[in-house]
């Protein structure tokens, strides 16, 4: 028999990643979704099969965090063998503007699946994988963060994961179920949202150097983050569930890298050499030089002549609107558990993953040259 596994956030970056992963370890893969007035399963699209196909692998849900009667007969109908609970409204910035929305679908809808697989009787069938999240940490109390390190929230984001966080905790004690976080750190991928840091970075590069903007509008520069791509962070989800006792787990690289240094390191991928002048908000990137043959062989020759004359011109501006009213300064997470206990072993560091997500973005943008404003819109809404 398939093991049956359910995802809930399943058409976001790492539910598309794990649909996936799943689907090839031969899973029957339920998903839920949310009715949206556009499609909203672009990054699932590949997996999807026709409703009048018998034997499906892939099988999705109309759903809402929000929404415990409908999450109840979800997980009633499914009866999954695994759930990963994946939904949320993920953007810190957004969750000052929404701060009780975040707190209903990331911290109640969280005690909202575990109680459904209590009142239906799945507390012995069903493992609960829960996204925790290193925004716990906030305001750091120790460096590197581990397991045992304590919490500081810093955003409505923050403070309703760590609702999620002890909820599934405590169900795990008092319960016995088999309920695990995974507190992981920052990952990315090509098909991050636009409005994350590293995406909204690679997809502002990849138009700047083909002529389609001329700057991007950045918020705090000098935090800094633990990134990892999110194709190695999804086997870590697995591994947690594939344990005999549940447990809570660190998944992070262990390297720890500013907002300005990836931004260099993106536009050095591609030939370009970006410096910083000014302090705070004044601060701003300029191309210092072009390295012409790295530029046409990763960009394009017929694109050289229109960049070279932009040597010398800002292409990064800083914009306090995207500033948090409290912000998460570093993070940097200690690994050891995960690798020493789930054998999990991550394929990708950050140069591969900023080559990948660059090289994808670049792709991209060659094809939609047509959204000229594109860069700008989204920098309109300040997230
Ligand atoms: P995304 O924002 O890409 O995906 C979030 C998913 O949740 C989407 O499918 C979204 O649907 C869905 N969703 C949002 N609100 C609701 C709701 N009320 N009811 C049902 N579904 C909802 O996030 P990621 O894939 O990056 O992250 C997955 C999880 O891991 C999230 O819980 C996030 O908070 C957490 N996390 C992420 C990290 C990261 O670096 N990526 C690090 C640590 C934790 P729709 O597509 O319709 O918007
Ligand atoms: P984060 O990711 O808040 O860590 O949450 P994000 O990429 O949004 O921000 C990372 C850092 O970059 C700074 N920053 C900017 N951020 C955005 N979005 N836009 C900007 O223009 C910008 N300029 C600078 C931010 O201030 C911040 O310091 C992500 C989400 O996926 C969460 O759901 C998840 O829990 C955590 O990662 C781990």
């Amino acid at each position: 028999m398939a093991k049956i596994a359910l995802i809930t956030g399943i058409t976001g970056q790492d539910g598309a990643y794990l649909a996936e992963f799943l689907i090839k370890k031969g899973y029957v893969v339920h998903g839920i979704k949310r009715r949206s007035s556009l499609f909203n399963t672009e990054r699932i699209d590949h997996l999807y099969q026709d409703p009048h196909l018998e034997n499906r692998n892939l099988i999705l849900h109309y759903g809402d965090m929000t929404d415990s009667m409908n999450l109840t007969r979800i997980i009633g109908d499914v009866k999954p063998d695994e759930i990963y609970n994946l939904a949320a409204m993920s953007h810190v910035k957004v969750s000052f503007d929404t701060p009780e929305y975040t707190a209903n679908a990331d911290g109640i809808g969280t005690l909202r699946v575990l109680e459904a697989v209590r009142l239906l009787g799945l507390t012995d069938k069903t493992r609960i994988y829960q996204a925790s999240t290193s925004e716990l940490y906030g305001l750091v109390q120790e460096v590197p963060q581990k397991e045992t390190t304590p919490f500081y929230p810093r955003s409505p984001y923050a403070v309703a994961k760590m609702y999620a966080y002890w909820i599934t905790v405590n169900y795990r004690e008092a319960y016995g179920m088999h309920a695990s976080n995974g507190i992981l750190f920052n990952h990315e991928s090509p098909l991050r949202g636009e409005t994350f840091v590293t995406r909204k970075v690679t997809r502002a590069v990849a138009r700047i150097v083909l002529g389609l903007q001329k700057e991007v509008f950045m918020g705090n520069l000098s935090s800094k983050r633990d990134w990892g791509h999110a194709k190695d962070y999804i086997k870590a989800m697995y591994l947690i569930l594939q344990q005999d006792t549940p447990d809570d787990y660190v998944i992070s690289t262990g390297v720890t890298t500013s907002i300005r240094d990836f931004i260099k390191m993106t536009f050095a991928k591609l030939g370009v050499t970006v410096e910083f002048r000014g302090e705070d908000e004044s601060e701003e990137g300029f191309i210092a030089s072009v390295d012409e043959t790295l530029f046409a062989q990763k960009v394009g020759l017929e694109y050289l002549a229109g960049f070279k004359d932009r040597v010398g011109m800002t292409v990064v501006k800083v914009d306090p609107a995207y500033f948090r009213p409290t912000e998460v300064d570093l993070l940097i997470g200690d690994n050891t558990k995960a690798r020493t206990k789930l054998g999990w072993n991550p394929e990708y560091d950050l140069d591969s993953l900023c080559v990948d997500m660059i090289t994808s973005d670049l792709t991209l943008m060659k094809k939609e040259t047509f959204l000229r404003d594109g860069g700008y819109r989204i920098n309109n809404y300040f997230e």
